[in-house]
């Protein structure tokens, strides 16, 4: 049989910072490796790396039997659109639909692509041999766990999903069958070694903060699920001479210490080349011994979620951190001359003006290199989306919106807060101590990519997308 598997999304989406065009589609690489173990062939098209032509899934359809489609929820339209085009082409050939939309929304995910057969609304690499063994007529869809499937104009359920316990039961990732694509473009931005792929080590995350709409939220069970670091090590082994850099894309990968330190020091003992950006780290976990080990490891880049700089508003997101925190593991970082990164987000319920103003002197404050600021998101199943929902301000149909008082979501209208956050934009890379300290690590790095880009970026954010305002909002 073959797959033909397909991630959702728009070229455009990727003029950003941190753009999907930079990560690979770690789950339908996960979804390959199942398949090809299992005899079939796969091809990927990825639309966030290439304008796919009518014409171009047209030929890649002829020679597949069945497709896979992964989405986001930001991506419902693109998918709802390839969905279409799928079935214009081959109205017979079986559509099923995964991924984060699929997991939370469960079966609206067949309403909102009508033109899918199966959704699956799980971890998907048992569940897609199980779907094989149906398209093969050797089982039934109401014996497949976590699916939702199509019956007679009726949408059915299959069996209770099931969570995988052992993730180190797990094929690592097919990442041959992306090998025409060049991840890992910052369109703007950083000059990451080239090859670059991502990993995961771990499903889940401890923490609760009011802002995410973690998996554990709408999946019994879900919970927190770790790789041993000797299976990590052993994906490292089989990566090792063909990439460059690694994206790992782990909701917290460091926030196991033991399992990270046995983690660095293998990639010690390897002596690997490979460099390591950790996308997902959290202030709490910085601490100087790992911190050494990660630096003689390889890792050069690290993200961090801030959030603010207001421990009020850091306490009403549940984020069980300090401000304290925030700038030790700031300045640990740069000590450790990681190309250090952080987001911050305007807008929570309690936020006022004088918090935003706060929180970008907090911002420019700290040794980062890079920062994002970003208006507040409900996202569909998150906390803060929950209440919304039980105050009656958001439809629980509503899947994603900004913070806006206009809308009863906050103190702030949402057309200031994306404004507040053009401004902190400026005023954050626009300092001249800033941009004097970007040029002297240039220097000492030989490197002068992230000061070169990072100005094309600003050039172009100017030129663009944003209309920086005449008049901060502050002095409204
Ligand atoms: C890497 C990542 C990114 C990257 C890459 C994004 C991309 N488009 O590829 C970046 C940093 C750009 C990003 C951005 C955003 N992200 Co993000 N991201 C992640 C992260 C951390 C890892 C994804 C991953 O690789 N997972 C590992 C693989 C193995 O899992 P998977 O993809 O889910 O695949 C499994 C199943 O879903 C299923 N499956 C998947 N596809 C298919 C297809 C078929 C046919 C089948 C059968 C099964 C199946 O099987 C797979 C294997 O088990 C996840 C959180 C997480 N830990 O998963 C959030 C997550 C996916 N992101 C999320 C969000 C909200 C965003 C943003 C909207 C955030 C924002 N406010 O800007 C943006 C969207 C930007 C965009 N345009 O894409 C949400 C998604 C919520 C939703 N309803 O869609 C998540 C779940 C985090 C969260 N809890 O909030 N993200």
């Amino acid at each position: 049989m073959k797959f033909l598997l397909v991630r959702a999304g728009d070229l455009k989406d990727n003029i950003r910072l941190f753009a999907p065009s930079t990560h690979p589609p770690l789950g339908l690489l996960n979804l390959g490796a199942v398949l090809e173990q299992d005899g079939h062939d796969v091809e990927i098209l990825d639309f966030f790396m290439e304008n796919i032509s009518r014409e171009q899934l047209g030929n890649a359809l002829m020679s597949s039997d069945a497709v896979g489609m992964s989405f986001y929820t930001a991506h419902l339209s693109s998918a709802m659109d390839i969905s279409r085009m799928i079935k214009d082409v081959n109205p017979d050939i079986p559509l099923i639909i995964g991924g984060p939309h699929c997991i939370f929304v469960k079966e609206r995910s067949l309403l909102d692509i009508p033109h899918a057969d199966i959704s699956v609304i799980s971890e998907g690499e048992q569940v897609i041999v199980d779907i094989v063994r149906y398209l093969e007529g050797r089982k039934k869809l109401a014996d497949i766990h976590g699916v939702f499937y199509r019956d007679n104009n009726r949408i059915k359920k299959g069996k209770t999903l099931e969570i995988i316990e052992d993730l180190d039961s797990l094929y690592f990732p097919a990442r041959h069958l992306v090998d025409k694509y060049d991840y890992g473009s910052f369109p703007f931005g950083l000059q990451l070694k080239k090859k670059v792929t991502a990993m995961i080590t771990s499903r889940g995350c401890p923490f609760n903060c009011r802002f995410c709409p973690k998996y554990d939220n709408i999946i019994d069970g879900w919970g927190f699920r770790q790789r041993s670091a000797e299976n990590i090590l052993q994906e490292f082994e089989d990566i090792d001479d063909k990439y460059g850099s690694v994206l790992i894309v782990d909701d917290n990968f460091l926030v196991d210490k033991k399992r990270a330190l046995r983690i660095f020091d293998g990639l010690i003992d390897m002596g690997t080349e490979v460099e390591l950006f950790i996308d997902g780290a959290r202030v709490d976990s910085a601490d100087k011994k790992l911190y050494q080990k990660m630096k003689k490891a390889g890792v050069k880049y690290i993200y961090y979620g801030l959030e603010s700089g207001n421990q009020e508003v850091l306490d009403f997101y549940n984020k069980k951190t300090t401000l304290s925190q925030i700038r030790k593991a700031i300045n640990l970082s740069r000590k450790m001359n990681f190309i250090t990164m952080g987001n911050f987000i305007f807008g929570a319920p309690i936020e006022k003006k004088e918090h935003i103003e706060r929180t970008i002197k907090f911002a420019c404050s700290l040794p980062l290199d890079v920062v994002t600021f970003q208006p507040l998101a409900y996202l569909y199943r998150s906390q803060l989306w929950n209440d919304a929902v039980e105050r009656d301000i958001i439809s629980k149909d509503t899947l994603f919106v900004f913070a806006d008082s206009e809308k009863g979501l906050g103190n702030l209208p949402g057309k200031e807060l994306k404004e507040y956050s053009n401004i902190a934009f400026q005023r954050f890379y626009l300092r001249s101590t800033y941009i004097f300290s970007q040029i002297y690590r240039s220097i000492l790095r030989n490197d002068y990519n992230l000061l070169i880009n990072g100005l094309k970026f600003l050039l172009w954010l100017k030129r663009n997308r944003y209309r920086w305002p005449k008049q901060n909002p502050q002095t409204h």
